[in-house]
């Protein structure tokens, strides 16, 4: 066997060992999530929506740019350029990204190995070429998709990590354990900062196999864990009472950065966004005189309920201090479609009232007949959970993800944020739909956008943790 071969199988084999789902529970969080059914058919293709989350009017479109990758060699360069093998490079390193030359061809990459620089040929299925609708044959070549060949979890050139240890630490937003803010959350009164570990791997964006079958975005995550529920009002009360997300105290450079993508954290840049201090924050959280906030300025019943009206730089400020991040839209996206399970809904196929709160009938009212009794406490429908046992993906709020919108969704993604520094206030991603949006919005590939600045009564948050 080829060097360059032997290596990779010897880093993938020792990679993929222990990906499998894990589950983080705190007192009282005893609801592990279940595999569920999978995916099914479904819904339309990835485009929003009547269930407008912006003022910029924003209804949104599809992901999907581009048709198949079946076909198409066109952009496909090739050449292994797999090269520097048992006699290669000496540079010392960490961080292959930093400390080593950038590989010379789209399906190699570069690698520390034994703390030195090396190359390695990407895994079969990596997108390639110039529109990506190649793929890597898994041994340095970029060719025309043959189909079938499936990268596999823990290969090198998937995820950046994989099967790693799972550690708790309980968040800083539930350590008083008050009301919203402790074990009263889902059923049997769990942990409202409960988080469910989910295995990396890889799978096609947007995609449920029918009706939305553009299968032109691949994309690999890595391990990372996401918060089995929105944010919520107790957990972001503990936030503004520790007077975070203001400019008076605003999150350190570089925090609530993607553990895989360099400079992903906070900038100053960003700081002037945030409210001047906590009285005009909580002033700010009545959602402009939108009547429908779940925000109150002294604890009482609405502390289960997921907190709304908060700004994308509030959201990440807030996982951020709660020792988190927002997760990317390909996590977010991952996570809802069950991974490789592409399911068109968090739970599989088909939606009801069991399931999610969508279209304004989650306090039991006829569609469409919107108040604040829509937006539930979180955890509200587990039979809505997801495939790792996540709450809410559909419906409920919206949730901020890091990254920009962009009508076509960056590919290759291997852990990829879309992240424009110099276009502070465009629009970000949200995902997931809300109490108000009709099913078709609702779906795990559905995407739409909002100003980052925005604060609207169907736009939260949750936080996802690196490994
Ligand atoms: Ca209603
Ligand atoms: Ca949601």
């Amino acid at each position: 066997m080829p060097y360059m071969r032997k290596l990779a199988l010897i880093v993938a084999t020792s990679l993929v060992s222990g990906c499998s789902p894990k589950v983080r529970d705190f007192p009282g969080d005893q609801d592990v999530g279940s595999a569920g059914s999978g995916a099914g058919g479904g819904s339309s293709a990835t485009a929003s929506s009547s269930d407008a989350t912006t003022s910029s009017g924003a209804s949104s479109s599809s992901g999907a740019s581009s048709s198949s990758g079946a076909s198409s060699s066109s952009g496909a360069s090739s050449s292994s350029g797999a090269s520097n093998s048992s006699g290669g490079a000496t540079d010392s390193c960490v961080d292959p990204v930093e400390d080593c030359p950038p590989a010379q061809s789209a399906c190699v990459e570069a690698v520390c190995s034994d703390g030195e620089c090396a190359e390695r040929p990407r895994p079969a299925r990596t997108p390639c070429g110039a529109d990506g609708s190649a793929a890597c044959d898994g041994t340095g070549d970029c060719v025309t998709c043959a189909g079938g060949v499936q990268c596999e979890c823990g290969e090198p050139g998937c995820p950046n990590t994989c099967g790693s240890t799972d550690v708790m630490v309980m968040p800083p937003s539930c350590a008083g354990g008050r009301p919203g803010a402790g074990d009263s959350c889902g059923p049997g009164d769990a942990s409202c900062c409960g988080n469910r570990m989910v295995p990396c791997g890889t799978f096609l964006r947007g995609y449920d196999g029918t009706p939305s079958t553009d299968d032109a975005f691949p994309a690999a995550v890595s391990d990372f864990r996401l918060d089995k529920y929105e944010i919520t009002v107790g957990r972001f009360r503990a936030f503004v009472d520790a007077g975070q997300g203001v400019q008076e105290s605003p999150p350190a450079i570089g925090a609530g950065r993607h553990p895989h993508v360099n400079g992903s954290g906070w900038i100053a840049g960003w700081n002037s966004r945030l409210t001047p201090n906590t009285a005009a924050l909580r002033a700010a959280l009545q959602c402009n005189g939108d009547r429908l906030w779940t925000w109150t300025d002294a604890p009482g019943s609405n502390e289960d309920l997921p907190i709304n009206c908060i700004t994308w730089f509030e959201a990440f400020a807030f996982c951020a201090w709660d020792g988190g991040r927002l997760p990317s839209e390909a996590e977010w996206n991952y996570a809802a479609a069950g991974g490789d399970e592409h399911r068109p809904y968090p739970w599989g196929s088909g939606i009801d009232g069991d399931r999610a709160s969508y279209n304004c009938t989650g306090d039991g009212s006829a569609a469409g007949v919107c108040a604040l009794s829509d937006i539930l406490p979180v955890g509200s429908k587990p039979r809505g959970d997801g495939r790792w046992g996540h709450s809410d993906l559909a419906g409920n709020l919206w949730e901020w993800t890091m990254d920009w919108w962009r009508d076509a969704l960056p590919t290759p993604c291997i852990d990829c944020v879309h992240r424009v520094d110099g276009d502070r206030d465009a629009t970000r991603v949200t995902r997931g739909g809300s109490y108000r949006a009709p099913a078709t919005d609702v779906r795990a590939g559905n995407r739409d956008f909002s100003y980052p600045i925005d604060r609207v009564n169907n736009i939260g948050a949750r936080c996802a943790r690196s490994i």
